[in-house]
C-alpha cells in the first residue's frame, strides 16, 4: 500500500481518514503535529492555515506517494488556492469528506474548488458514516 498524505484544515477530518484507513477506533484528538501511521501521514491543520508553514508540508509531504487535500464540505471557506496541488510534485487527489451533513449543492461547490486546486481526482466521502471510504482505500491500495 502505498502512503498517503493528508493536507487540510483543522476539524476538516484528516485524523479520522487515518484512523479509519488504518482500521484503529475512531476517537477525537486534536493533532499537534506531524503522525506518522502504518500508512498515512497526518498533518496538523495549521499547516495549512498559516502560509509560513507551507514548507513544512512540503518537506513532510516528501515521505509520501500521494498527497490527499481534504475538503470539509460543511464549511464555507476553501483554503486551497487555485494550482494549490502544484507545488507537490505527485500524484494529488481531492477527499470532500462529511457529505452525509450537506446538500448536493454544496458537494458540487466543494468540488469545483479543490478542482481548481489541481487535483488528479475527487474522492466524496462521510468517514463517519462509511460513505466512499472502500473506494478511497482501494484506491491508495492500488497506487
Ligand atoms: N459527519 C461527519 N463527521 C466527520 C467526518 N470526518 C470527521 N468528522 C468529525 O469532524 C471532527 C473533526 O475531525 P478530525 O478528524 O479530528 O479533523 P482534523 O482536524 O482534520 O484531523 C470530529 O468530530 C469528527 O468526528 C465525516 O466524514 N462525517
Ligand atoms: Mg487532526
Amino acid at each position: 500500500m502505498s502512503r498517503v498524505i493528508f493536507i487540510g484544515k483543522t476539524g476538516s477530518g484528516k485524523t479520522t481518514l487515518c484512523q479509519k484507513l488504518n482500521e484503529l477506533e475512531i476517537k477525537y484528538k486534536k493533532t499537534q503535529s506531524v503522525e506518522i501511521y502504518d500508512n498515512s501521514i497526518d498533518t496538523p491543520g495549521e499547516y495549512l492555515e498559516n502560509r509560513n508553514l507551507y514548507s513544512a508540508l512540503i518537506v513532510t509531504a516528501a515521505d509520501a506517494d500521494i498527497i490527499a487535500l481534504v475538503y470539509d464540505s460543511t464549511e464555507d471557506e476553501g483554503y486551497f488556492a487555485p494550482g494549490f496541488a502544484s507545488m507537490f510534485c505527485k500524484d494529488v487527489i481531492g477527499i470532500i469528506t462529511k457529505i452525509n451533513k450537506v446538500s448536493k449543492n454544496r458537494i458540487e461547490i466543494a468540488e469545483d474548488r479543490i478542482k481548481q486546486a489541481g487535483v488528479s481526482r475527487i474522492f466524496k466521502v462521510d468517514t463517519l458514516d462509511d460513505v466512499g471510504v472502500e473506494e478511497l482505500s482501494n484506491y491508495l491500495k492500488a497506487f
